[in-house]
């Protein structure tokens, strides 16, 4: 198979991919009873259009970057599951604009979801690992964890937050780029939250800085900046495709390599911008 430039890889995800999210008029969950808690309208309509926006990887290769100003001075920033901003402003910044969470953040008891203050700023959009066919009614009665009672609960509790659930197709046909742009076959689970969310922004902003996703000098195997917990695994993934992300990251990146090598960062243009 041919290694398409990233121009055209690009253009490749652009045109095969849409950030859809569930909303309260979408078979099955429409003749549930509490089908009125999911949004009216698509997130994508809700939210933007932004001009500069920053993705915050939890890595952490984050710790003692400094990079908090300048991650803040983005228009939106998105980060991920558990990271907190509390105590680390100055490496990661104090904005939260969207906060993107896996339903085992949503189910797990050491975080907290439903009353940490972690959760409240910005909008939320929460996604589950879901069978491969995304098929909606077959994911809905055997979630990976129980993304739908979670929800349900915290909406109750926070009604005025904005909070999003993406389609399953949007997981899949992220996969399905990166499998069709690597010579050998892939582990079939979802990609990282990490790569969910800069594709997520791509469709939102005009150009996205993704912080710490390719690593910097800084790299470490401490898994989180925000946690003394060391594992190599958290940088080159084993449930996750991570290392296929990265390298299709890679090949997007429209800044220098040696951004790269001293902020972490990758350039990445918004698809509104691209000429496909
Ligand atoms: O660790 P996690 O991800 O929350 O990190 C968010 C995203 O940042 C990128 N990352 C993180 C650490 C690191 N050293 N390098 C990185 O590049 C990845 O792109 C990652 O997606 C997830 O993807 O949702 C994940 O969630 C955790 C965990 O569920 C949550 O943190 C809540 O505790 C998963 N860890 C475990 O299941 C043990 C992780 O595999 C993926």
């Amino acid at each position: 198979r041919p290694k398409l430039s990233g121009p055209k890889l690009l253009c490749q995800i652009k045109e095969n991919v849409e950030v859809q999210t569930l909303t309260s008029d979408l078979q099955p969950f429409s003749s549930l009873p509490w089908a009125s808690q999911l949004p009216m309208s698509q997130l994508t309509s809700d939210l933007g259009p932004y001009r500069s926006c920053a993705v915050v990887s939890s890595a952490g290769s984050l710790r003692y970057s400094g990079l908090g100003k300048e991650i803040d001075s983005h228009d939106a920033v998105l980060r991920f599951n558990a990271a907190p901003t509390t105590d680390f402003e100055k490496d990661v910044g104090s904005k939260t604009t969207i906060r993107l969470i896996n339903s085992q953040v949503m189910a797990s008891d050491d975080h907290r979801f439903l009353s940490s203050s972690l959760y409240s700023s910005g909008a939320l959009v929460a996604w589950d690992p879901a069978p491969f066919s995304a098929d909606l009614s077959q994911w809905y009665n055997r979630t990976d964890y129980p993304i739908f009672t979670q929800y349900q609960r915290y909406r109750r509790l926070h009604p005025m937050q904005p909070f999003y659930i993406l389609h399953p197709r949007f997981e899949w046909q992220i996969w399905q780029r990166i499998q069709d742009n690597m010579a050998e076959p892939i582990q079939r689970n979802p990609p990282s939250s990490g790569l969910l969310g800069t594709i997520l922004m791509m469709s939102l902003c005009e150009v996205v800085h993704v912080y710490e996703f390719l690593p910097s000098r800084r790299k470490t195997e401490l898994c989180h900046y925000y946690q003394r917990f060391y594992d190599a695994a958290c940088t080159l993934g084993a449930y996750h495709p991570l290392l296929y992300e990265k390298n299709l990251v890679k090949r997007m990146n429209q800044g220098s390599d040696h951004d790269i090598y001293t902020h972490g960062r990758v350039t990445l243009p918004g698809f509104r911008q691209l000429n496909c």
